[in-house]
C-alpha cells in the first residue's frame, strides 16, 4: 500500500533544506574571488578535497607591451598584478585558470603554456583579445610566453606557479607518445619571386663630392617562391632578397626612412654596418606595421657593408630575407669595370626537409641549432642558375661582384668555379690594398667582400660556397661568358661535359 507523506512533513523538509542552503551559501561565495563570477568547478576526487583548498576560478588579464624592459613583455591589468611587467601568476591545484590577453600593439603575439597545451592563437590587431582557460591539474612552475619567434627570447614570458599536491591518480598527467606526422600546407598559389636580380644595382658614384642622400626602404612580408613548387613566408626590404643595394660616397649624409607595410604582422627595423652610432640605426627604427621611422647618419669610412633588420628575433628576420648591402665609395669612386653584380648568401630554416613541395614553415629551434634546410643566393634555391637571373658578361670584360652574407649563421667560402679572383677586397675593405690571385675567400655573416676578375674564356662559371654540400641545398649560381674561344688559355679535346660541375 502506498502511504502518502503528510503535507506538514513535506513543508518541514523543504524549510530544512532552505535553511541548510542559506547556511552554506556565504561560505561558497567567500571562496570565489570578488571580481569573478561564481563558476563552480567540480572536485576531482575526495582526496583532493581533503588535501587542497577548494577549487576556484583564478582570473588574470595581461596586455602586451613594447619598448619597456624587457623590450617585449606582458603587463598585468587589474588586481594584484596591475602594472607589473611579466607578472608572476599563481593558482592552486584544481583551480580553473583563466588568462585574458589583450594585444597592446599591432604586432603578432600570443600567449602559450606548453604544459597545459593552451594558446590564445594569433593576436594581430591592436586591442584584439583572447582568453585561455584550463584546469591547473598539477603543481609546479610553468612558463607562459609569446610563441612568435624571438619574442620569448627577448623576454616576453613569465611564470605561473601552481601550488598544492598532485592528484593521487593523475588523470592525464602524461599523454601517450604519438608519432607526429607533419602535414605540409599546399604551396601558395600567388607567391611571388623575391629574387633580387644580381644585375640590378645602382650606378657607380663616380667623382662627385659629398652630398645629402635620402634612402627609403619598405619592410614587406610576402609569400615568395623558395623553389619550384615550394613557397615560404619571406620578410624583405622592398620585396626582394637581398634588399636594394644602397650606394653612397664617404662623407655623404644619409637620411634613411624605414616604412613598415600595413600588411606586416611584425615590427621591422634596420641596422646598417656603415653607420657609426647606437644599433647602427636600429634604436630609432623599430617600426610598427603601417608606420614609418627615420634617422640620419654620416658615412665616415668607405667599404662594402651589410645592412639588416634588427628586430627580435634578429636572426629570424635575417633568415627570412631582411638584409642587403650598402656600398660607401671612396673619394673619386671605385675603379671602373665592365660589369657589376650584387649577390648575397643566406640560409632558410624550414620545418620541412629540403625539397619538400608546399608552403614551408619557419623552424625557430632549427635556427638556434644552426640546422638550415636551404642555402640560397639572392633568396631562392638555385635562383641564379635560372636563365632569368643568371649573371651574364662577355669574354674580355672585367667583372666585379659585391658579395655579402646575410646568414644568419654560416660563413661562406665564396668561390667561382673556373675562375681566379684577380682582386679580393678582403672583408669589404676599400681602403686596404686588395688581395690578388685568390681562389676562395671567406665571408662571415654580417660581412661582405668585393671581388674582381677578367673573363678570358667563354663558358659557364658557377658561383658557389666551396662548402659544397650546400650546393645540394640550393646554393649555386651561373655566370655565362660569351665570346671567342681562347685555346692558348683553355683547350679541351672532344665534347665538353658539364656533369662534373
Ligand atoms: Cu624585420
Amino acid at each position: 500500500m502506498n502511504k502518502q507523506l503528510s503535507p506538514n512533513l513535506v513543508a518541514a523538509i523543504l524549510i530544512g533544506f532552505t535553511i541548510l542552503f542559506l547556511a552554506i551559501l556565504p561560505v561558497r561565495i567567500q571562496l570565489v574571488p570578488n571580481d569573478v563570477e561564481a563558476q563552480e568547478t567540480p572536485l576531482q576526487s575526495e582526496s583532493i578535497a581533503v588535501a587542497q583548498a577548494e577549487p576556484k576560478v583564478v582570473e588574470y588579464t595581461l596586455r602586451t607591451i613594447l619598448g619597456q624592459t624587457p623590450p617585449m613583455a606582458y603587463i598585468g591589468v587589474g588586481g594584484d598584478i596591475d602594472g607589473q611587467i611579466n607578472p608572476s601568476l599563481s593558482a592552486n591545484v584544481g583551480d580553473t585558470v583563466r588568462i585574458t590577453v589583450i594585444n597592446g600593439d599591432p604586432v603578432l603575439h600570443d600567449l602559450t603554456i606548453d604544459e597545459f597545451n593552451v594558446t590564445t592563437g594569433d593576436l594581430l590587431l591592436q586591442d584584439q583579445s583572447a582568453t585561455v582557460e584550463f584546469i591547473a591539474d598539477n603543481p609546479g612552475d610553468f612558463v607562459y610566453y609569446c610563441s612568435t619567434p624571438g619574442h620569448r627570447e627577448v623576454g616576453m614570458w613569465g611564470t605561473l606557479t601552481i601550488t598544492g599536491e598532485a592528484p593521487a591518480q593523475a588523470v592525464h598527467a602524461s599523454a601517450p607518445e604519438v608519432a607526429v606526422i607533419p602535414t605540409v600546407v599546399p604551396a601558395v598559389a600567388d607567391a611571388v619571386s623575391v629574387v633580387h636580380d644580381p644585375a640590378d644595382l645602382p650606378a657607380p658614384i663616380g667623382d662627385r663630392g659629398p652630398t645629402d642622400v635620402r634612402v627609403d626602404l619598405s619592410a614587406v612580408e610576402v609569400n615568395g617562391v623558395l623553389a619550384d613548387g615550394t613557397t615560404y613566408r619571406y620578410f624583405t626590404f622592398d620585396g626582394t632578397v637581398p634588399g636594394p643595394m644602397i650606394r653612397v660616397r664617404v662623407g655623404d649624409t644619409v637620411e634613411l626612412h624605414v616604412r613598415n607595410d600595413t600588411s606586416s604582422q611584425l615590427q621591422h627595423s634596420i641596422d646598417l654596418h656603415a653607420v657609426t652610432g647606437p644599433g647602427g640605426g636600429a634604436v630609432y627604427t623599430q617600426t610598427n606595421p603601417g608606420e614609418e621611422t627615420t634617422f640620419t647618419f654620416k658615412t665616415l669610412a668607405p667599404g662594402v657593408y651589410v645592412y639588416h633588420c634588427a628586430t627580435p628575433s634578429v636572426a629570424h628576420h635575417i633568415a627570412n630575407g631582411m638584409f642587403g648591402l650598402i656600398v660607401v665609395e671612396p673619394p673619386g669612386g671605385l675603379p671602373p669595370v665592365d660589369r657589376e653584380f650584387y649577390v648575397m648568401q643566406s640560409e632558410v630554416y624550414s620545418v620541412e626537409p629540403y625539397g619538400t613541395q608546399g608552403h614551408l614553415t619557419f623552424d625557430h629551434a632549427a635556427m638556434l641549432d644552426e640546422r638550415p634546410q636551404y642555402f640560397v643566393f639572392n633568396g631562392a634555391a638555385n635562383a641564379l642558375t635560372a636563365d632569368e637571373y643568371a649573371l651574364r658578361a662577355n669574354v674580355g670584360e672585367t667583372v666585379r661582384i659585391f658579395f655579402g652574407v646575410g646568414g644568419p649563421n654560416f660563413i661562406s667560402s665564396f668561390h667561382v668555379i673556373g675562375e681566379i679572383f684577380d682582386r679580393v677586397y678582403n672583408y669589404g675593405s676599400l681602403t686596404t690594398p686588395p688581395l690578388t690571385d685568390v681562389q676562395t675567400t671567406l665571408v662571415p655573416p654580417g660581412g661582405a667582400t668585393m671581388v674582381e676578375f677578367r673573363l678570358e674564356v667563354p663558358g659557364r662559371y658557377i658561383l658557389v660556397d666551396h662548402a659544397l654540400a650546400r650546393a645540394e641545398r640550393g646554393l649555386a649560381g651561373y655566370l655565362y661568358a660569351e665570346g671567342e674561344e681562347n685555346p692558348a688559355i683553355f683547350h679541351g679535346e672532344g665534347a665538353a661535359n658539364d656533369s662534373g660541375h
